[in-house]
């Protein structure tokens, strides 16, 4: 398990400049009065891409760090609607979520194309945070593992720049339902990963929940042994949860 716990935000298709403003003002003033409480979590948030300027320029100089929510596949020219890895890095992105089940779903986003946008954002510097999650239907059918495996596995072709990637088990069923995977539930699937992780030599990786995390659910499920942070959604929105997740 990593020493230092990653909580980030994922603030999806929500937000405007003014909402965004009070949300990272609430940030900004929580995480510099009491730093000493955020010591050893990195906190980040994803906004929509229209609001990675603003989203810089407020927590520039900062402890907490940005992303985006998702890279295009491409690096330039005729895609009409795309926004490249380089594009991105000129808002100094850290991070870029990839492959999140919303795009999966809604986007018909493929393994091998989530592993291909890894290896883009990885080619520039950016650390992927890669998600994975079995539907409730192949939770029933006892499939869990066999999915995560299958969805990991170009990724995990990624070779030596594996290690610098960050995973995060989202199941989907637990996605924006108010269903929280248990803890125990989340931890077996979080012990495969890791197990699939160092057969390629890349046991380091974080491994982050995502579904449903609030401040109630946070604290049972940093407790397990491989559970290494949170991709936050909905509770992402205000600061005060959002920081209580993180400190939980
Ligand atoms: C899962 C998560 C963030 P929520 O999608 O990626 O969202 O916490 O709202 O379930």
């Amino acid at each position: 398990k990593s020493t230092s716990r990653l909580v980030v935000g994922n603030w999806k298709m929500n937000g405007s400049l003014a909402l965004n403003q009070t949300l990272l003002a609430g940030l900004l003033e929580k995480t510099k009065a009491t730093p000493e409480k955020y010591a050893t979590v990195q906190l980040a948030v994803c906004p929509s891409f229209p609001y990675l300027a603003q989203v810089q320029q407020a927590l520039s100089g900062s402890s907490i760090s940005w992303g985006a929510q998702d890279i295009s596949l491409y690096t330039e020219g005729a895609y009409t609607g795309e926004v490249s890895v380089g594009m991105l890095m000129d808002f100094a992105c850290q991070w870029a979520i990839v492959g999140h089940s919303e795009r999966r779903s809604y986007h018909g986003e493929t393994s091998q194309q989530v592993a291909e946008k890894a290896r883009l954002a990885l080619s520039q510097g950016m650390t992927p945070i890669v998600c994975i999650g079995e539907s409730l239907e192949q939770r029933q059918e006892g499939n869990t593992l066999a999915i995560i495996e299958q969805q990991l596995k170009p990724v995990l072709a990624l070779g030596e720049q594996l290690k610098n990637i960050v995973v995060a088990y989202e199941p989907v069923w637990a996605i924006g339902t108010g269903l929280t995977a248990t803890p125990e539930q989340a931890q077996e699937v979080h012990a495969f990963i890791r197990e699939l992780l160092r057969q390629q030599q890349a046991p380091q990786v974080q491994i982050l929940y995502g579904g449903s995390v609030k401040s109630a659910n946070a604290a049972s499920l940093f407790a397990m042994q491989d559970i290494d942070g949170a991709l936050v959604g909905g509770a992402a929105l205000d600061a005060d949860e959002f920081l209580a997740i993180a400190i939980a």
